[in-house]
């Protein structure tokens, strides 16, 4: 019997043997080492990871495709700028198997859908283009010719272009990403939708509103001659391991480091830098000096009785407020102080969950210093009300007149490697009509002005009908959006799903009625062409554009670059309604860099300056005060308290990643820093929420989320008791994505808003 769409979506209901122990009290040092160099030996060739460790990182390496966390400027390791987790993402990536038509000839994708993801990603890599045929039970191979020429006329024979809908996840580089929306322009439509959307566009969001520029404005050099770093919602010491360094740094020159965050996560406590085998030997660094456990999406009200506090002592020493900044650069100061006055100190903090001593400790720090940076990630942007999260830390930083100078600003840190350059070049189902304006000048065809879709409204349309071509470069759609069962729904009401991707995963088992899966390199290997190795850039998350060049050989000769990939399907797809040469970009991609130079700015001799060994600075106006917002000037914002209540039996529950995944690609079993082993079935709660449900640990439970009425169930979970907040409690993504409401986004941004599932634990 064929499995139905949600089956095939649901992650595997199998315990694997929980075990825990106590959570380190230390990160990264000698088990750090071990952990990668155990996956590099057991899932790739020796000379390989030879290669690699020397490479990566590197002035004139290739970029890790792990996070986008920047590298320093100058001195970078003579050991490799790499993390644990960067190792893993690479371990992954050059993995020594490869599959094809024998693999798929054996494994029905019925299957294939049993496999667990962790047994899924480990299959190997993607090695030939493989296509599933309406109503067959197996993928087969297919020729690329024949994949472009189906790929051409599904996409011709649509109603309307809108009817297609093109991800894409963040690992694509400028070249492809830059190629691939301008393919998707002339061809019609803006359906644009990206994993940003599921990540920072609530950040975007704020940030264009408030300072003019979606991105953050401080460089690594700022984090090291900040007074005060306050890291809030995230979780560095598994997700971006390398500013563990960059924190470590600012410590040694006096900073002060404040953790806001439920879970108190091994990263921030005691850090042993890898590069200092000295440190490693004497017990390592204490980062955060304060540690503050709000609770989930306490945030708001966080900020803003650190924002009341700060009122009443200007009003009564007149010195707290940076007066000359506000003035000169900031508008609507005066509506911002009137609204703030109507919250009441004292409840702010309750809600918060935050003491008074700890909220104290936090408060002299603020009005001691103004070389302030805020980091933040996932922790503030998954929410119904996340564009105010960040809002109102902006209104912090503008009070204090901390943005535009050495040492303070805004950083949010930014997910997979080239998410924010992929924005910058155009991956946007919302670009500016400026934007489009270039395009049309450069190529002499005019790109929709109409708005695409977003991930979620892609969701809909495609369970619509009304969106019939689903095409993704890069990315786990299926395992990645919210609403597995509703999306699984979606996917397989389209007459074609593709995939570009590196290695198998659950999206190549949720399919349209006809699907591909298109092989293609990964960042690690050589790129040839006819004009020699393709050198291919990446933005990271402090807007620098730097090379990467692959080191190893392709896994197979049989797969593609992404640019190849995107420049065939255009030629097959527009043939001579074309006014683009598709084929040429793909033997030289300084022809691409050219383009993207006259199309966005900031880009000005792009090919001459990627040869710089670390690369160029985007331009930043915030860095510099130059606010390019409607009025030319930093905007106060005004933002509300959260509004939602707890009933009793209820629960708030933050989706989370364990210390072993990249998103959905699951590199292990394994929770190391919070102490959780061969398990990801699990749910950590509050002790006291446990023993007033008659919880006990280990014991399997079920979760329901219940949300405007729709009831989703996730079953199969051992309770774990944590140290987290009262009412709060945290699951992995994606095994507890089925309980995400498609219509709980963050609002203007509609990121979902998985990190405030209200759900209930029953007993199994
Ligand atoms: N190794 C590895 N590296 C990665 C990734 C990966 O999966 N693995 N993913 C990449 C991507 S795409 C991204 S976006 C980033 C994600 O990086 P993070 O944002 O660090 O990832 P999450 O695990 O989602 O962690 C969110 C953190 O926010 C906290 N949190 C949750 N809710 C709240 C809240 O309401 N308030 C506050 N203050 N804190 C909260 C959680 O306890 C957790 O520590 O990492 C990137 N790097
Ligand atoms: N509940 C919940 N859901 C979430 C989140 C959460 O915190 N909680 N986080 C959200 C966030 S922040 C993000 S960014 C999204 C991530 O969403 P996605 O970016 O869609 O997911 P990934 O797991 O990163 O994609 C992994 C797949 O990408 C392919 N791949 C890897 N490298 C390459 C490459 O170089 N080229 C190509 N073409 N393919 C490649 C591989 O086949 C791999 O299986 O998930 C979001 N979903
Ligand atoms: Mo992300």
């Amino acid at each position: 019997m064929s499995k139905t769409p949600q089956e095939k979506a649901a992650t595997s209901e199998n315990f694997t043997d929980l075990k825990i122990t106590k959570p380190p009290k230390n990160s990264v040092g000698f088990s750090a080492l071990k952990s990668a160099t155990g996956m590099v030996l057991k899932y790739m060739k020796p000379l390989d990871a030879l290669k690699i460790s020397s490479k990566l990182n590197q002035k004139g390496g290739f970029d890790c495709p792990g996070c986008a966390w920047p590298d320093p400027d100058d001195d970078r390791s003579l050991l490799g700028e790499y993390c644990e987790n960067g190792i893993k993402a690479m371990a992954e990536e050059a993995q020594k198997n490869s599959i094809g038509r024998d693999f798929f000839a054996k494994h029905s994708v019925n299957q294939l859908a049993e496999w667990s993801d962790f047994e899924i990603g480990k299959s190997g890599r993607l090695a030939e283009p493989m296509y599933l045929a309406k109503g067959a039970t197996h993928y087969q191979s297919i020729s690329w010719e024949d994949a472009f020429t189906l790929v051409a006329k599904h996409l011709n024979a649509l109603d309307s272009p809108d009817e297609a809908v093109f991800y894409t996840s963040g690992r694509t580089t400028n070249e492809a990403a830059f190629l691939y929306q301008l393919f998707v322009r002339e061809f019609g439509t803006a359906n644009l939708p990206d994993c940003s959307n599921m990540c920072h566009e609530a950040s975007g969001k704020a940030l264009t509103e408030t300072l003019g520029i979606g991105k953050g404005s401080v460089t690594l050099d700022d984090l090291y001659k900040a007074e005060v770093v306050m890291v809030v919602g995230q979780n560095p010491g598994t997700n971006h391991p390398r500013m563990l360094v960059a924190l470590e740094k600012c410590k040694k020159n006096g900073g002060k480091i404040i953790a806001v965050n439920p879970l108190q996560e091994v990263g921030f406590m005691k850090f042993t830098n890898p590069q200092n085998p000295i440190k490693m030997l004497t017990g390592g660094t204490d980062l955060a000096d304060v540690f503050v456990p709000v609770t989930v999406n306490g945030d708001v009200a966080f900020f803003k009785a650190i924002l009341l506090k700060l009122l009443e002592k200007q009003s009564e020493h007149g010195n707290v407020f940076d007066k000359q900044f506000i003035e000169e650069y900031t508008h609507g100061y005066e509506a911002f102080i009137s609204d703030l006055k109507r919250f009441d100190f004292e409840e702010c903090l309750k809600l918060s969950g935050v003491s008074k001593k700890t909220f104290d400790e936090v408060f002299e720090l603020i009005l001691n210093n103004d070389r302030i940076i805020i980091c933040w990630a996932m922790g503030l942007t998954q929410h119904e009300n996340a564009v105010d999260n960040i809002r109102e830390l902006v209104n912090l930083l503008l009070l204090k007149g901390s943005i535009g100078k050495e040492g303070a600003g805004t950083c949010p840190v930014r997910g997979h490697s080239n998410v924010q350059g992929d924005r910058t070049v155009g991956i946007w189902e919302a670009a500016p009509q400026s934007f489009l304006n270039r395009i049309e000048a450069k190529y002499g065809f005019k790109p929709t002005a109409k708005h695409g879709y977003s991930v979620i409204e892609a969701i809909e349309a495609m369970y619509n009908k009304e969106a019939k071509v689903f095409f993704g470069l890069g990315g786990n759609f299926i395992s990645a959006v919210p609403d597995t069962n509703f999306s699984a729904q979606a996917l397989a009401n389209c007459n074609l799903t593709v995939h570009v991707s590196t290695k198998l995963n659950r999206s190549h088992l949720v399919t349209g009625k006809e699907a591909l899966i298109l092989p293609c390199l990964g960042r690690a290997e050589k790129d040839y062409q006819k004009t020699g190795v393709q050198v291919q850039s990446v933005e990271n998350s402090m807007g620098v554009v730097s090379s990467t060049k692959g080191v190893l050989e392709p896994c197979s000769d049989q797969i593609i670059s992404e640019v190849a990939l995107v420049c065939g399907i255009a030629n097959a797809t527009l043939k001579n309604r074309s006014k683009i040469n598709w084929l040429a970009y793909k033997d030289d991609y300084s022809l691409v860099r050219d383009d993207i130079e006259e199309v966005v700015s900031g880009f000005n001799n792009y090919n001459k300056r990627l040869k710089q060994p670390s690369g160029f600075y985007l331009p930043n106006g915030a860095r510099i005060r130059d606010f390019k917002t409607k009025s030319g000037k930093a905007h106060f914002s005004i933002n509300k308290l959260p509004e939602w209540k707890l009933k009793k039996d209820e629960l708030v529950m933050m989706t989370i990643r364990s210390h072993d995944q990249f998103n959905t690609t699951i590199y292990g079993l394994n929770d190391r820093y919070r102490g959780i082993f061969n398990e990801r079935r699990i749910i950590m709660m509050n002790r006291d929420d446990m023993k007033e449900r008659g919880i006990t640990e280990q014991q399997v439970v079920n979760l329901q989320s219940n949300y405007n009425g729709v009831v989703r169930s996730a079953n199969k979970f051992k309770a774990v008791g944590y140290d987290i907040p009262k009412k709060c409690c945290a699951t992995y993504f994606p095994e507890t994505n089925v309980l995400v409401p498609l219509n709980s986004y963050a609002h203007t941004a509609k990121t979902p808003a998985s990190k405030s599932i209200i759900i209930t634990v029953s007993i199994a």
